[in-house]
């Protein structure tokens, strides 16, 4: 079976803010987001994914690594950094033995600013991107959401300090900036870039039943003028990852990424009790198949999203 991996090979940004591969030609990227590794490691085994990318057609996975939550990487001890790096380990070398993208995740979230943890982030990507150099399916988001009063200048000056750490290790791979605001603000970054790389994305999130209209409005303006973008995380329902899934804003959302060519992942592989996951609390399944009845609903309408990009 050919994957978009096997057929077009590692990805660049081009002038247009969209993923091209070597030939100039657009690629967009569908997939599905884990949660904390340190929670749910589970889910990330060779099965799974290969039941993903056969039955829902996903073609990128998103490891979401958290930095500051209970047993993060930048909060525990030496022994669960080691752990949570064979996770990381476990989830790039499946994904590559099954021809799909992957996103190494720096999940910040309650440590709000990136440069809290940005000694330990560092050195983190200085070990990922030894690891994976020569790896043509890796993308390094460095800094999931960045909020509360963290400004477009902390980041900025974040990615300025992790981007030629990379660098020096992986010349080619796209590096994704996370944006103010839990990720809306694109027209903060947009307004000021950073100018040390061209090959980078700034990420967009949203969550269909809290975010409508305005942030479609900022995310079109950001189309518009070929800011380079990745949804690497949304949901259907609320921000909170709970609350309705609300099937006609997330429609309206597919619909203006499908129109750009915007690439995007789903929000959570699990079981866990709240209506983002992927599986009701009851389903132990770790590697599918599922049936309609272990699925919650967001689930079910993504699969039918998914089945577009068959
Ligand atoms: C949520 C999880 C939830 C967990 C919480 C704190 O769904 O189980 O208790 O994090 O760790 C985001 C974040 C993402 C959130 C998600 C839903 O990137 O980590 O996950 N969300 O709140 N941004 C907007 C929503």
């Amino acid at each position: 079976m050919s994957t978009k991996y096997d057929r077009h090979g590692a990805l660049h940004v081009n002038n247009a803010g969209r993923l091209v591969d070597h030939n100039g030609e657009t690629v967009v990227l569908h997939g599905y987001c884990t949660h904390d590794l340190s929670w749910y490691p589970e889910y990330v085994n060779r099965d799974f994914l290969k039941y993903m990318r056969d039955e829902w057609h996903i073609d990128i996975i998103r490891l979401s690594m958290y930095t500051a939550e209970e047993d993060g990487y930048c909060v525990g001890d030496d022994e669960n950094r080691k752990k949570l790096l064979e996770v990381v380990d476990r989830g790039v070398k499946f994904a590559t033995e099954l021809g799909l993208y992957v996103i190494i995740d720096w999940h910040i979230l309650s440590d709000s600013n990136p440069l809290m943890y940005a000694d330990m982030a560092e050195e983190f990507f200085k070990i990922v991107s030894r690891k994976y150099a020569s790896y043509g399916n890796v993308f390094y988001e460095i800094c999931n959401e960045p909020n509360v009063d963290c400004t477009w200048k902390d980041i900025k000056s974040y990615a300025e300090r992790i981007i030629p750490v990379i660098r020096k290790n992986d010349e080619y791979a796209v590096i994704i900036v996370g944006t103010p605001k839990w990720s809306q603000r694109l027209d903060e970054a947009h307004e000021d870039p950073v100018t040390i790389d061209k090959n980078l994305m700034y990420t967009l999130h949203f969550y269909a039943n809290t975010h409508t209209d305005e942030l479609r409005d900022l995310a079109k303006e950001a189309f518009e003028v070929k800011f380079p973008v990745m949804v690497t995380e949304f949901g259907t329902c609320s921000a909170d990852g709970a609350g309705a899934h609300n099937a006609e804003e997330a429609d309206k959302w597919i619909a203006l990424l499908e129109e750009n060519n915007i690439s995007y992942a789903m929000w959570n592989i699990s079981n866990r009790d709240e209506t983002s996951a992927m599986l009701k609390p009851d389903c132990t399944n770790i590697t599918g198949p599922y049936t309609d009845d272990e699925l919650r609903e967001p689930a079910i309408w993504y699969r039918e999203v998914l089945k577009a990009h068959k």
